[in-house]
């Protein structure tokens, strides 16, 4: 097998660079083409990669060298198999030749008139796609700053501004394709910033480039030649960090802004991310996102630290059956473990006297018998919720962040059980519409539930829930909140009780109410507020009207 000297390519006009990561070691097997050590220079930075596939005997490099073209920097005892194209033995590794002409070419004196950013010549790649975003508009940028980051199959690499100034728009998003020539976006040129702009915009037809991509981290071609960049002073929260690292952070979800760099100038190298992970893993650190996405209160991000899940061996114990849980109960299941963790619940016991209520509702349905339309209490129930909700306000809210998101109008569900399992169809509008035309909607909805054919619109949009189980008995229960909304009203079935009037006993037909309602948005004083309101609605229908 022969030895292979890998040396610096022809990295353009630089005289001699640091090397500011070494990213392999002895004993290591590498592919061509897999990147070896970045350089960088006081304007860009770059990977040299391999110029052919085997197992480094030798690294003649470390962190701090000055290489420059012609440095030997590993010894390779070469496969063979695996040869690059471009790699020869014992000299040094092909250079694409500079992708356009040298970046004085294209400068001009500094100019205040707005400029087009546009897509330089990136070689061979077409309809490249864009994987990042590392400016907006309003951005005060620097000259060759990095614009996007684009990626082919074989390669990835930023797109640095041709001029300083400020980021006036920006044209293209995650996920667009683009190609030599496509505009970016446009910046108001500055004439106090220190690095030249462009020339003129391009014409359409043969577009200049704004400049070369920078510190390409090519894969399968060796690395071209780069124009004077500046990576190492990134503004905002720019993270300083290679195009490979920041590919390696992405693919490990690893949010760069957060890792600290230890490299040089704060660079973030591929053991920043390596550790940072390992630190997430072990829970000694936590991602900004997670921490976002923890309820209020529990940002430290600690999880639950929970036990796992008990692995019986049922078979022990006796005969038993496995059975897959439906579609719904999944669904649903899976919506309320989360609300059920996520939401801090208080639930708030109370009766409401509905005896006048009831005799109405009866003597309502004895009237109606021929339309065909029942009344049941939970129609009264739904209006009642309007007038609380209404009352107060907090109730019919939703929380984003740190606001609270007051709607002004009134869609309320209820929990329908059925054969599947548990759904929650809503009635749109219930403060315009009477008793008979909440209760026929009710009575289609939940036909509707029964039957499996409820729609996607049929289940959303609800400010509050009712869940009633009223028909089939029970006393109290602790619903549970349909996030995002903030309180639900569970009820069970009302029964005769005895109730001292100041004098006497009296027999009273009395439901029994179960608010549960989120501790960050509502407190109990006004749960109790809310519930006593409920009530005396439910005593009275005429206070609605007060
Ligand atoms: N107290 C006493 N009786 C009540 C009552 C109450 N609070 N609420 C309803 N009833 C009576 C009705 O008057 C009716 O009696 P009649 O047949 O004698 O007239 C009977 O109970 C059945 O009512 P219903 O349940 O068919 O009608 P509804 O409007 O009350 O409820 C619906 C409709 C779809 C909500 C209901 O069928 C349902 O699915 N409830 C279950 C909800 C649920 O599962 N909640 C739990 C969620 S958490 O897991």
């Amino acid at each position: 097998m022969a030895a292979i000297e890998v040396q610096v390519p022809d990295i353009g006009d630089f005289d001699e660079v640091s090397v500011i990561e070494v990213l392999v070691k002895v004993g290591d097997t590498v592919k061509a083409e897999q990147s070896l050590v970045t350089v960088e220079s006081d304007k860009a930075s770059m990977e040299i990669p391999s110029s052919a596939a085997g197992v480094i005997k030798e690294l003649k490099v470390k962190l701090g060298d000055k290489v420059k073209q012609g440095t030997v920097l590993l010894v390779l005892e070469a496969q063979g198999v695996e040869r690059s194209a471009s790699s020869v033995e014992r000299e040094q590794p092909k250079t694409a030749p500079s992708p356009q002409a040298g970046p004085d070419a294209q400068r001009s004196t500094p100019n205040a008139q707005p400029v087009e950013l546009r897509i330089p010549d990136i070689g061979d790649f077409k309809d490249v796609a864009v994987i990042e975003i590392l400016v907006k508009p309003g951005d005060a940028i620097k000259a060759e700053q990095s614009l996007i980051t684009v990626e082919s199959d074989k390669a990835s690499m930023e797109i640095p501004a041709s001029a300083a100034g400020v980021l006036k728009t920006l044209t293209v998003k995650i996920g667009d394709k683009v190609n030599v020539g496509d505009l970016i976006g446009s910046l108001e040129g500055s004439g106090a910033a220190s690095a030249p702009a462009v020339a003129a915009p391009p014409p359409a037809a043969a577009p200049a480039v704004a400049s070369a991509p920078v510190a390409v981290a090519e894969r399968t071609a060796p690395t071209a030649a780069l124009p004077p960049h500046e990576p190492s002073t990134p503004t905002g929260a720019l993270p300083h960090a290679s195009p490979s690292v920041r590919k390696f952070a992405r693919e490990l979800g690893v949010p760069l802004e957060e890792v600290k760099g230890t490299g040089p100038k704060a660079r973030i190298t591929h053991e920043d991310v390596q550790s940072f992970t390992r630190s997430v893993m072990q829970g000694e650190a936590t991602t900004k996102a997670a921490a976002a996405k923890a309820p209020a209160g529990g940002g430290g991000g600690e999880g639950l630290g929970l036990l796992p899940w008990p692995k019986v061996d049922f078979a022990k114990f006796g005969p038993f059956e496995r059975k897959e849980m439906g579609r719904i109960k999944k669904i649903s299941g899976a919506n309320l473990h989360r609300n059920w963790v996520m939401i801090p619940h208080v639930t708030n016991h109370d009766d409401a006297d509905i005896t006048e209520l009831e005799a109405f509702r009866v003597q309502l349905n004895k009237e109606n018998e021929k339309s065909g339309v029942k009344v049941t209490m939970l129609a009264f129930l739904i209006k009642a919720c309007v007038a609380a909700l209404k009352k107060f306000p907090d109730f019919n809210s939703s929380l984003d962040g740190d606001q609270l998101v007051l709607k002004q109008y009134f869609h309320i569900g209820f929990a329908a059980d059925t054969p599947n399992g548990l759904v929650v169809p809503v009635i749109k509008n219930a403060d315009q519409k009477g008793i008979l035309q909440i209760s026929t909607e009710m009575g289609e909805l939940a036909k509707k539930a029964r039957d499996g054919k409820l729609g996607p619109a049929d289940m959303q949009g609800a400010c509050f829930t009712i869940s009633s189980l009223g028909g089939i008995g029970g006393r109290y229960f602790t619903p549970i909140i349909n996030a995002p909304e903030v309180a639900i009203l569970g009820v069970c079935k009302s029964q005769m009780e005895p109730v001292w009037d100041g004098t006497q006993f009296q027999p009273r037909l009395m439901l029994p109410l179960s608010l549960s309602w989120d501790h960050r948005v509502i407190d109990g004083a006004s749960a109790a507020r809310f519930n006593a309101y409920l009530g005396a609605i439910l005593s009275d229908f005429r206070r609605t009207m007060l």
